[in-house]
This record gives C-alpha cells, structure tokens and sequence, in this order.
C-alpha cells in the first residue's frame, strides 16, 4: 500500500536514462513518483514493476497547453509536488551551424529551454503558497564547455544554467530549493542513439571509456534532495574521470 503522506517528486523524460533511474531512486528513498514522458508504454511498465508510488502521466513538455493543464489535472493525494526534476531534454546533430536542419534547433528550443521554462512556470506557483519545494534541472558541461557541433544544444544548457541562477534570486526568502545538475559524458541512456540515429554511431561515442551512468546521475539527485534544508546546492558538474576540459583550438591551415 502506498504511503500518501509520502513526498511527491515528478520527473519529465522518465521513459528512458536518467529519468527512469532517477524514478527508482526517489521510490527507493522513498517518495512517490509522477513519471511523465511521452512513452506512456515505458511509464506504464514502470509503475508495473515499482508498484503503486509511481504515477504513469503521459506529458509532452512541449505542449504548452498539457502542460499549463498539468496542475489541475493531477489526481488527488498527487497535486503537492515537492520535487520537480527537470529532466527531459535531446541533442539533435552534430552538424556544424549552416548544416543543421532548423527543425532539429526549433525541437531542441521547444523541449530543452520552452519544455522546462512551462513546466517551472506550472508547478512552482504550488511550491511557493506551501513553501516548501525543489527545483532539479538537468544541464550539462555543454552549458558552460563550447564544442564543435554543440551549437543550440549547448546554447539550451546554458540557459538552464543562467534560469537556475535567477530562479534562486527570485526565491530568496522562500523555502524552496534549486539546482542545475551537469553531467558530461554519460553513457547507459538513449543520448546517443537519438542525436546521432545510428546504433554503430552512438555506440562510438562511448568507446573505449568508462563513462558516467545514469545512477550516478540518480545517486548525485538523491544526494541533492537529501541535503538539510538550509543547504542549496546551486551547480554540480560532474565528468568521467577519462574526461577533463583539454585546451583551446588553434587552426594551422
Ligand atoms: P535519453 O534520451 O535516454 O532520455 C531523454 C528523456 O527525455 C526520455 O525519457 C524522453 O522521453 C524525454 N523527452 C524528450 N523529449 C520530450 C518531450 N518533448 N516531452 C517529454 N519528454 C521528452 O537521454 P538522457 O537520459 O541521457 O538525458 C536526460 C537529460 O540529461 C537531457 O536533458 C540531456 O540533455 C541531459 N544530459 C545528458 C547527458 C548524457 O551524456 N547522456 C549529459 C548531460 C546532460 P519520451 O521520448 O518518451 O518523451
Ligand atoms: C551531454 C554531454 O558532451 O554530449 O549533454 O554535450 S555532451
């Protein structure tokens, strides 16, 4: 039976990666889960398997309608949500800028920066009247670490980053948390395969390293939420040990 006194935490792209090892984290710690995505198979078979503290609630956090209808439409027992992780977000090609189909940019701008602007704007009105709440977004070294191809991606991140910092100006005298969780290469999620769209391709990128998993993300998240209430842990940045920021470009032509 479900404890309904249980925190509610809900994490947008639980259908695969970190989302979905965030969700079992947070159920293993304890709270209940609204696991949300657009995959409502994948949501339906986790709640199968973690029982009754998840709630499978199929959401595109790029439709801006569903998502400023999110509030109301929560079940009872579901509507106080305490953790909001921001997790949903892609990478659409690694084409250099005047070779990328716009799509592709207008996609990344719609989920990674209008998804998580709707989904904060929809929830945290909730989080202020109780006083009570934490913001966890999903960033990422691309947000601060320029590379070749990263172009609108890492542009997204960027405004993950600087939007946490101002929620955290906003939110000064409330209790209500905010953090801007950056992993660099994290493989063990659908990253890859759904920027690149090749197996073989995807597969490359994680050869010959060991890099991060989800579960460290979901552990770091834990840890996070976890903190006593007067700590905020603003940025946490986090790489594989076989990665490390390695010097600018010089072109030699
Ligand atoms: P995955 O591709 O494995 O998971 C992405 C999740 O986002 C899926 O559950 C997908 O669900 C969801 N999603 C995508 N678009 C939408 C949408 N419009 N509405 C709702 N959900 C959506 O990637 P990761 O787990 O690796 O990535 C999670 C986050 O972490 C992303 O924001 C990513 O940018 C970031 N990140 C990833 C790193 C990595 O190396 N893997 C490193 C740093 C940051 P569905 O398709 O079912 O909707
Ligand atoms: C994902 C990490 O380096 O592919 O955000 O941009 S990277």
């Amino acid at each position: 039976t479900t404890n309904t006194t249980a925190p509610v935490a809900l994490v947008t792209g639980a259908t695969a990666g970190f989302g979905t090892a965030i969700t079992h984290k947070l159920v293993k710690d304890g709270y209940r889960v609204i696991a949300t995505g657009r995959r409502m198979e994948r949501l339906q078979a986790l709640a199968n398997e973690l029982g009754e503290a998840v709630l499978p609630l199929q959401l595109d956090v790029s439709d801006k309608s569903a998502v400023r209808a999110l509030p109301a439409s929560l079940p009872a027992g579901w509507q106080e949500v305490d953790v909001l992780v921001n997790n949903a977000g892609l990478a659409l090609g690694l084409e250099k800028a005047w070779e990328t189909n716009v799509d592709d940019w207008e996609t990344m701008i719609a989920t990674n920066i209008s998804g998580i602007v709707e989904t904060t704007r929809a929830l945290l009105p909730g989080m202020v009247s109780r006083n009570r709440g934490h913001l966890i977004f999903l960033g990422s070294t691309a947000g601060r670490y320029p590379y070749p191809g990263s172009n609108v991606y890492g542009a997204s991140k960027a405004f993950v980053d600087r939007f946490t910092q101002n929620l955290r100006s906003d939110l000064l005298g409330k209790s209500i948390r905010v953090t801007n969780v950056a992993p660099g290469l994290c493989g063990g999620s659908e990253f890859s395969l759904v920027r690149l769209k090749d197996e073989n391709k995807a597969d490359a990128v994680y050869e010959n390293t060991s890099p991060l998993t989800p579960e460290d993300i979901a552990n770091t998240v834990s840890w996070i939420v976890g903190c006593p209430a007067h700590m905020n842990v603003n940025y946490i940045e986090m790489m594989p040990t076989c990665q490390a920021a390695a010097g600018l470009a010089v072109d030699r032509t």
